[in-house]
C-alpha cells in the first residue's frame, strides 16, 4: 500500500492536475509542494516508469467495486444433480439470504413408495460412486438425529417421502447447512437412501451413525449457481 500510495504521489506531482481530490486524508500534501517538477521520483527506489496510471486506477476501481460485491453476495444459491447407479435422480437448488437459514428444494424420481433417508454427506468425491461421500457431514462431532434435534449431524435432513409414482418433493429449511462460511456445504454431497431414516431412535447398531438407512441410491455434489 505503501508503494501504491508513492506511486500516486508521483503521478499528481507530474500530472499536476486535480486528480489529488480522490486521494485518501491521510495523504501528506507537503510531498506534492516540495518538490517541483522531478524526472525522478523523490521516493528511493521508486522510478519514473512506476508512476504509470495503472495503480492509481485500480486502487480507485476495488475501493468503487466493494458495495457491489457486498449487494451480490447477499443471496447465495447452490444446486445438486443426483444420480446413481439405479434410475433414481434428482434435483436439489439451495438459496440462503445473508446468514438466515438454507432453503432446500428437492425433487427426486424413481424410488420406491415411502420414506428415503436424505442427507447432506462430508465429501463432494463421488469417484467411487456414492460411497465415496463419506459419512455424513458433521463439523460439530455430533450422533445422528432428527433435523429438529438438537443433537444431529449438520447433515441430517431427516426423510423425504415418495409417493405412488416413486415422486418425493420436499423443501427443507434448515440453519446447520450454511453456503459460505467454515461450515458451508458447498463442495459436499446430497445423498439419498434406500431405506428410511430413523432418525436416530431405531435401536439398531448403526442408528447412531446413519440412521440405519441402507444403500446410497443416488447422490450429488452441491455446487454454487449464479444468482
Ligand atoms: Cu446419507
Ligand atoms: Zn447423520
Amino acid at each position: 500500500m505503501q508503494a501504491a500510495l508513492a506511486v500516486m504521489a508521483t503521478q499528481t506531482i507530474l500530472s499536476s492536475t486535480p486528480h489529488h481530490f480522490l486521494l485518501p486524508i491521510s495523504f501528506n500534501p507537503t510531498i506534492s509542494t516540495a518538490t517541483s517538477l522531478p524526472l525522478t521520483s523523490s521516493f528511493p527506489g521508486l522510478s519514473l516508469k512506476a508512476a504509470t496510471a495503472r495503480p492509481y486506477l485500480s486502487f480507485s476501481a476495488s475501493a468503487a467495486q466493494k458495495p457491489i460485491a457486498i449487494v451480490a453476495s447477499a443471496t447465495k444459491k447452490a444446486v445438486a444433480v443426483l444420480k446413481g447407479t439405479s434410475n433414481v435422480e434428482g434435483v436439489v437448488t439451495l438459496t440462503q439470504e445473508a446468514d438466515g437459514p438454507t432453503t432446500v428444494n428437492v425433487r427426486v424420481t424413481g424410488l420406491t413408495p415411502g420414506k428415503h433417508g436424505f442427507h447432506l454427506h462430508e465429501f463432494g468425491d463421488t469417484t467411487n460412486g456414492c460411497i465415496s461421500t463419506g459419512p455424513h457431514f458433521n463439523p460439530n462431532g455430533l450422533t445422528h438425529g432428527a433435523p429438529e434435534d438438537e443433537v444431529r449431524h449438520a447433515g441430517d435432513l431427516g426423510n423425504i417421502v415418495a409417493d405412488a409414482k416413486g415422486v418425493a418433493e420436499a423443501t427443507i429449511v434448515d440453519s446447520q447447512i450454511p453456503l459460505s462460511g467454515p461450515d458451508s456445504v458447498v463442495g459436499r454431497a446430497f445423498v439419498v437412501h434406500e431405506l428410511e431414516d430413523d432418525l436416530g431412535k431405531g435401536g439398531h447398531e448403526l442408528s447412531l451413525s446413519t440412521g440405519n438407512a441402507g444403500g446410497r441410491l443416488a447422490c450429488g455434489v452441491v455446487g454454487l449457481t449464479p444468482q
